[in-house]
Parts: structure tokens; sequence; C-alpha cells
């Protein structure tokens, strides 16, 4: 998502370090060009206006032009105020002292409100708690259906409500919130009706509900994806209704997204969670620090390593790392390691986390995508079991035929052959024999404590 603006700031201050001597003139015109990459990103303008003041006070003070290692003075400098836009800490969820706690999930029509609703349902869960649902939005047929549906499929119950309540956002509610200490759950998640733009009847409708349950969390659905507009309808809820929190979703899409992260600045609300995509398990809590490192190039390692550890099966991985060192990976595990991919979130995902550096930099630009995953996996099932254990045996009459069982072409099944035996070699570069499974420990020596150590950074 941040690709363009990371690739903006590294050159900023690749060619800060490139000066050699730092000036007040160089960094004047460094300035310059984070607050173009930065507006450019889609950025709010106040929220830039007020970066900029911050870097350039800090950054202009005597002590950074006389530094040891000015540019790596100017990076730190950048990112402590980037994380202080983001908000410092990670915000966790607000509970109240009496469960169930009750969280209002709010926004405009085809945000992701049913959506998050119910990746936060699993997520909670997930977490020890026991959430409840309902839904509220008495307006769009098969609404409240679509809430009951997402939460057939995670697991979590729903009150679904009598006919006569069918209308009645506030009667749902009551009866919702009686069900939901009846039967022991602590976590009361009401999934509301959204609109076009913000009208007075949508928001008299969430005031009575706010006021009826006195929620512990009002999350407002921020989409990425809607820029500007992300920005000022937070800011209108937030005025009219007060909101505790947002959740950003669709950053898993292509939009510039600067827009969705000033919403924190301009609403001095903390983002708490951001959707990267449409499966239940597509959410995570946000946290300022390692989006910040990410939009600066440096790779959200920490996010990497929690998400590998929670997906990839130890034993599997160990087995991966034996055949790899054997020289024993097959087509057929590089066909699996492409399912493991997906299973991680799809390789997007998984390289927006990674630092722009080495082997990383080279799968990136790459671009294997999920069509190309289902490529693969369809080619490689088209194979024989001999062939899949020895690529040698695939001759041109081979070639022919697994492209036609796997409904691709000749030119396609070299193409993934010598996919595959890149993937090799750029395996053992990021693992060094380690496997999937020493990925993240091979990944967090990119990692400089703190941010940045004294030597050897991340950039130049
Ligand atoms: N890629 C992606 N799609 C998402 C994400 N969150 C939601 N969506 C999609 O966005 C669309 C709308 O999501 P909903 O959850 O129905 O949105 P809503 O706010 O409840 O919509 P209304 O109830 O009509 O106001 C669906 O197609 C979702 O799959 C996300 O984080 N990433
Ligand atoms: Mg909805």
């Amino acid at each position: 998502m941040f690709d363009n603006l990371s690739e903006k700031l590294q050159r900023v201050f690749k060619n800060l370090r490139g000066e050699g001597k730092l000036t007040a003139e160089n960094m004047e015109s460094a300035l310059r060009e984070i607050r173009v990459a930065l507006l450019e990103a889609d950025v709010h303008f106040r929220v830039v206006k007020q970066l900029i003041e911050g870097i350039k006070e800090k950054a202009m003070g005597e002590e950074v032009l006389t530094a040891l290692s000015p540019t790596q003075q100017v990076i730190k400098i950048v990112r402590d105020e980037m994380v202080k836009m983001l908000g410092t800490h990670q915000s966790k969820l607000r509970l109240s002292n009496e469960p169930p706690s009750p969280i209002l999930i709010v926004g405009l029509q085809g945000s992701g409100k049913t959506t998050s609703t119910g990746k936060l349902a699993k997520f909670l869960s997930k977490n020890g708690h026991k959430p409840y649902l309902v839904s509220v939005d008495v307006y769009r047929p098969a609404a409240r259906q679509q809430l009951a549906v997402v939460a057939k499929s995670i697991g979590i119950p729903i009150y679904e409500g009598t006919p006569e309540e069918a209308n009645q956002p506030l009667a749902l509610v009551k009866a919702a919130r009686r069900e939901a200490t009846n039967s022991g759950r602590d976590i009361l998640l009401v999934d509301t009706a959204g609109r076009l733009h913000i009208d007075d009847e949508l928001m008299n409708e969430l005031q009575q509900i706010k006021d009826l349950l006195n929620p512990a969390e009002i999350l407002f659905v921020a989409d990425a994806m809607t820029g500007q507009d992300a920005v000022k309808s937070a800011e209108e809820f937030h005025k009219r209704l007060g909101i505790s929190g947002v959740i950003l979703t669709k950053m898993d899409g292509d939009a510039r997204g600067g827009a969705a992260l000033s919403i924190r600045a301009v609403t001095g609300q903390p983002l708490k969670f951001v959707g990267v995509g449409e499966k239940s398990d597509a959410l995570e809590p946000f946290h300022p620090d390692r989006v910040a490192d990410r939009i600066l190039g440096m790779g959200d390692v920490l996010s990497l390593i929690e998400k590998v550890q929670e997906n990839i099966d130890q034993k599997q991985a160990e087995e991966m790392q034996r055949k790899l060192l054997d020289n024993e990976f097959s087509l057929a595990d590089f066909r699996d390691q492409m399912k493991q991919l997906r299973k991680l979130g799809g390789l997007d995902s998984l390289l927006g986390m990674m630092p722009n550096m080495g082997p990383m930099k080279m799968l990136k630009e790459a671009k294997v995508d999920e069509k190309e995953i289902t490529r693969v996996v369809a080619i490689v099932d088209s194979m024989t079991p001999a062939e899949r254990n020895n690529h040698l045996l695939i001759n041109g009459a081979r070639r022919r035929r697994i492209a036609k069982g796997s409904g691709t072409s000749v030119q396609e099944v070299n193409q993934l052959l010598k996919q595959y035996g890149e993937a090799r070699k750029v395996m053992r570069m990021i693992t060094g024999g380690g496997g999937m499974a020493n990925l993240g420990k091979k990944l967090s020596k990119f990692k400089l404590p703190g941010g940045f150590g004294g030597s050897g950074g991340m950039f130049g």
C-alpha cells in the first residue's frame, strides 16, 4: 500500500546521505521533497504541515547538523514524528466494568462494518473473550442475514431477533444485551446501518443506541480506498456522535493510503485495527511504530514473525528445511510452499512487511500474485509424481501434456520450471538453509533495536 511513498522517502534519505555534509540548505530541500511525497500519498494537508514542522524543528538543531551520522539522525526524527502522527502506542480496546461491554460499529455504507464486526468477533474470541453479535441494520434487505451468515461461519453466537423486533434497532439491542448477559458473553458487538452520506436520521438513531447502551467503544469503520472522504466522514462522525477509535479497512488495496493514516491526527482518536482482506482473519491490531517502519521501507518484521509463527506448521517447516539442505526440494514442495504463502495472506501482504532490500527486494519486484499461485498449483498438479520429484524428466512432450492438463500454455509451464529453479536459489539465500521456520529469526537481524542503532543503517 505504501510502496510509492516508501520509495520516495528512501530516495530522499539516499540523496541526503550522498551530499556528504548535511547543511541547512540540503536539509531544506529534503524537507520539501518529504512534504511533496506525503501530499502525493494523500496524507491530509494539515497533518503534513504539522509533521514537517515537527521534523524541521528537531532536524535543524545544531546537534543534528554536527552529528557523526546526520542522515541517520534525520531518519530517526522522521520516523519518530511519523509514529507520533500515527498515535505513538498501540491502542487496545476498552472494556466496560460490567460485562457485556457493548462495542458499536459505525460508518458509511459499504465501508466494511459487517465484515469487520465478524473479524473483530473472531479476533476477540481467539484472545479469550466471548463475543456476542447483533445487527441493527434494519434498512437494507438481508443486511441482518449477512451478519448471521458471517456469525455461523466463524462460530460466534448472534442475536437474530423476533419478527416484532425486525424493524426496531433499539428493541434489538436491548434484547441482545439481555441475551448476552444471560448467556455469560462478555462483549456485545453491534453492527449498524450505513448511509451514503451522513444524515440526521442515521445520527439520531446512533445517538439513541449510544444513550441506551453506554458503549465501551464506538469504532468508526473507514474505507482506506476512499481517501479524503474517509477523513471527512470520520471527523463528522466524531463531531456528531463521538467516536473512540477507528478500524481502517481495505488496506490491502492499492490506494495511496495516506488519507486513512491522517484520521488519527485529524480526529484525535486512535486507529485500533486494520482490515487487510475479505477473509475473517484479515484483521490486524494497528501498531504505529510498525506501520511507520513499513512506510520508511524498514519492513514490519515483528508482524511478519508473528504471522509466520501463527501459521506455519513447525514440523512441516523443519521437513522443508531438511529438504532444502539435502537438495531434495521438489516441484511438489514448491507447490506446497506456494500454498503456505497463500495461507499467510498472500504474497503481497507478506512482501509488504519485509525490508525493502536484498533478496526481499528481488522477490517484490518479481510481483508474484494470487493468480500465479493458483496457476502454479494447477500446473504442478498436472504432473505425474515422478515428474514432481525430478524436474529433469520434464521434456518437450511432457511439457505439452502438462500444459494441456492444467489449461495453461507451454510457455507458462516453462516459466514455472524457471521460477522453480530461481526459487531454489532465492530460498537458500533467504533462509541460508534455515527454511521457513527460521525466516523470522533471519529477518529479525534486519531490525535495528529501537529504530536505529549507531551504524549499519537501512539506507544507502
Ligand atoms: N479487500 C478488502 N475488502 C474488504 C475489507 N473489509 C471489507 N471488505 C469488502 O467490502 C465490501 C463491503 O463490506 P461490508 O462489511 O458489507 O460493508 P458494510 O459497511 O457492512 O456495508 P453496509 O452494511 O452496506 O453499509 C465487501 O465486499 C467486503 O468483502 C478489507 O479489509 N479488505
Ligand atoms: Mg453491513
